[in-house]
């Protein structure tokens, strides 16, 4: 039994209210005790109290001693928040204890549903702006006058994994991204890949439970390397293509900001008179393409599972603003016609040497946001949001889409109102006679909440206008009604042949490498066969490698539903090498530094890379930092554990002798070093560093890639050298499956 408290401690006041004397009454910032306190004219009250704003210009009351005045969510005064209301000093805690009750049940309730698919995800906020006018084919606002900006949010994520899952993950890319033009808002829903799984919205549910965690175990979470995402993929060749782009570097880019991003679906632009031209949407960053290796990935996960958020946050925070262009693929019903495949068929591509890509603005983002939840998780993207001027095909996957994302936000967010929330709601005028609801919070004002009325315009409201208002492209359609896949969705392996043929040797082994690991964590030899004998219709050397990799037989090529093309021409557009870019600026070195390092060499290291726009963390044996040889101190932003070397684009070490001794018997220093070799970086290797080079055993290996930092000119030529990003040669000798 608990021992009783002595009675002298009963009845004082526990010292629980931990705020330290130094900070109590402290200006924080943001909280600036300034005595205003504007009384709107309409109150005729007198305050007992001073009031401040937060450091969301938010109203505080504040207390003689100038600290604001923690409060209910009613307004209430707070004045013992450590301790629950008891009867008596060990007895029961009170049901009349409001505040309690109040910050328990809030506290509860803190969580939404996180979203089925793409429930891990980050967003920023930015603008677009129209470089190029697209009047000439649609009347849409946004696209009208040139120089023009329009507010952006984009909320970026992974697919299968769940919300805590790792930034890692082989997975697609969502890039979703909320423009609030003057004529409402466009969400333009898509991927950073520009095919999808599956050719019709029926077939989603399976595809999302055939990649999630096998529901009796729930895991492997957030990969598809199991058996169940493999036998839907073997029984679903429509989903080939998909695969080889999954399989490929795409699915584990460097950084959101070196992805780029596809509307997916054909869509239609419409001018003022109705007219009808399909369009593809492409985001293309600035900063090129650039995808991590699969080992690198591995690891990241572990040692920074917020990898890519924290690149963004950082890069915006330093004011490096991502940037990506808006392309468009303009095409007529002629051209669909005489394409070798469907436009409305998700499962395909056009070819940018088809048809041209037309710039025409470009989109930045340059603000983090306030509050993740408010902002990322509330954010509710909803593909049928279009603006007059746009609007959709017939592609049924889309068609599908604009059901399921009003629904499953209603479902998430709870009601019809999501529109009031600020991320949510447009920036421009609105007027409609839509009322009540959970959580309304801007019913219209007046007596009239229904048209047609004979109010008048300003009792009576807003008017439907034919001429301004969202007009559907008058399609025709006719024919009987079916559930039916149209014969021209029938062919599943000649573009998924292209998007092979058209990547760079280097590319082309990652994609083997990558379904030899995936399909060797499948268990059913059945299913890994089944999966080779889709890919010998894609590309025979391929399904070699493959099947040699798991050591199967070579099981005849699948039945095709229509004969496979094989003569498809390649498309450089299509590979991440081929559109890497063309310097170090935005990337990350990591600097591994010890006590006694050569000044010299270190300054005009960083000197270099700064000029470059680029940005350096220092590693160091303790986190306080090193003192350099001529005694400058510089701090460090990780210990050697703790900042691996797959966190860097590429890496230099500039140690002291002693300090190469000291590092050369730590396991993670030489992990740092060998890793970055395997993963192909660039690495700068200062004059006393070899040892732990020789250590690592990697000392007789290095390359060209390998460059020495032993005067203060050579930091320029090693961050020129890295602007190639990694030396992909040297895979070849540092990968069994290079030589198997
Ligand atoms: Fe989604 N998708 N999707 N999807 N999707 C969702 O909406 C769905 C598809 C995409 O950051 C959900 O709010 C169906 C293609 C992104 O908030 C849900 C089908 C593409 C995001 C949904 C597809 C996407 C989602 C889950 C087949 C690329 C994240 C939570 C017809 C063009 C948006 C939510 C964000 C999210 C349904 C296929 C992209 C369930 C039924 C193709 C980027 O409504």
């Amino acid at each position: 039994m608990a021992k009783k408290p002595a009675p002298s401690k009963a009845v004082a006041k526990p010292a629980s209210t931990v705020i330290p004397s130094d900070l109590a009454g402290a200006d924080l910032p943001g909280e600036s005790p300034q005595k205003s306190s504007p009384i709107p004219s309409d109150a005729a009250v007198s305050l007992s109290y001073a009031e401040t704003q937060g450091p969301g210009g938010e109203t505080r009351q504040v207390a003689g001693d100038g600290i604001p005045i923690l409060t209910s969510a009613q307004g209430i005064p707070v004045a013992d928040d450590q301790n629950s209301l008891k009867q008596g000093v060990r007895g029961p805690t009170l049901l009349e204890d409001a505040h309690f009750r109040e910050k328990i049940f809030h506290f509860d309730h803190e969580r939404i549903p996180e979203r089925v698919v793409h429930a891990r995800g980050y967003g920023a906020h930015g603008f677009f702006e129209l470089t190029e006018s697209l009047a000439d084919v649609s009347r849409a606002d946004i696209f009208q006058r040139v120089g023009e900006r329009t507010p952006a949010f984009v909320r970026f994520s992974t697919v299968a994994g769940s919300k805590g899952s790792f930034d890692l993950a082989r997975d697609v890319r969502g890039f979703a991204v909320k423009l609030y033009t003057q004529e409402g808002n466009w969400d333009l829903v898509g991927n950073n890949i520009p095919v999808f799984f599956i050719q019709d919205a029926m077939k989603f549910p399976d595809l999302v439970h055939a990649a999630k965690p096998e529901p009796d175990r729930d895991f492997p979470q957030a990969q598809t390397a199991h058996d169940n995402f493999w036998d839907f993929v073997s029984l679903s060749p429509e989903s080939i293509h998909m695969i080889m782009w999954t399989m490929s570097d795409r699915a584990i880019p460097r950084s959101f900001r070196t992805m780029e991003g596809f509307g997916v679906h054909t869509f239609r632009l419409l001018d003022a008179a109705g007219k009808s031209t399909f369009v593809k949407f492409h985001w293309k960053p600035k900063q090129g393409l650039q995808s991590v290796a699969w080992n690198e990935a591995v690891k990241i996960n572990g040692a920074d599972p917020d990898f890519h958020r924290r690149d963004l946050w950082d890069a915006i925070n330093s004011g490096d603003f991502p940037e990506w262009e808006l392309g468009v693929q303009l095409f007529d019903d002629a051209f669909a016609d005489s394409f070798d495949f469907d436009v409305l068929d998700a499962t395909k591509i056009i070819p940018e040497e088809l048809v041209p890509v037309r710039i025409v603005g470009r989109l930045v983002l340059d603000r983090v946001v306030d509050n993740f939840f408010a902002e990322t998780e509330q954010v509710a993207f909803c593909t049928q949001n279009v603006p007059p001027g746009i609007d959709f095909s017939n592609d049924p996957l889309l068609q599908g889409r604009n059901f399921s994302y009003l629904d499953t936000q209603i479902k998430r967010l709870g009601g019809p109102n999501f529109t009031h929330i600020p991320i949510n709601a447009p920036k421009c005028p609105m007027a409609h006679f839509q009322q009540d609801g959970h959580m309304a919070m801007r019913n219209p004002k007046g007596r009239v909440n229904y048209e047609p009325n004979s109010w008048g315009p300003t009792q009576g409201g807003a008017r439907e206008n034919p001429a301004r208002g969202f007009s559907s492209f008058a399609e025709a359609a006719d024919g009987p009604k079916a559930r039916v896949r149209s014969e021209s969705f029938a062919d599943h392996y000649s573009q998924a042949r292209q998007f092979y043929v058209s990547q760079t040797p280097i590319e082309q082994k990652h994609i083997g490498d990558a379904l030899v690991f995936e399909l060797s964590k499948v268990e059913r030899p059945d299913i890994r066969s089944r999966v080779v004998s889709h890919l010998l219709n894609v590309d025979a050397g391929l399904a070699a490698t493959v099947a040699n990799g798991l050591g199967l037989p070579l099981p005849a090529a699948a039945v095709a539903a229509r004969e496979p093309i094989v003569d498809l021409p390649a498309s450089d557009k299509l590979s991440i090498v081929k559109n890497g870019p063309a310097t170090f600026k935005g990337r990350k070195l990591g600097l591994l530094l010890s006590d006694g390092a050569d000044a010299g060499v270190v300054k005009a290291l960083i000197k270099a890379v700064t000029a470059e726009g680029a940005v350096y963390e220092v590693i160091a044996p303790k986190v306080a930092g090193v003192t350099l040889s001529d005694g400058t101190t510089i701090a460090a932003k990780h210990k050697v554990d703790g900042g691996p070397s797959v966190l860097f684009d590429a890496v230099a070490v500039v140690v002291s002798a002693e300090g190469a001794a000291l590092l050369a018997l730590d396991a993670a220093a030489k992990d740092f070093v060998t890793d970055a070799f395997a993963h192909c970086k660039y690495i700068g290797i200062g004059v006393e560093a070899q040892p732990l080079f020789a250590k690592a055993g990697i000392a007789e290996d290095l390359d060209e890639a390998c460059l020495p930092l032993g005067k203060a000119a050579d930091g320029k030529a090693f961050v020129e050298a890295a602007r190639a990003l990694r030396f992909w040669p040297r895979e070849l000798k540092v990968d069994l499956d290079a030589v198997g």
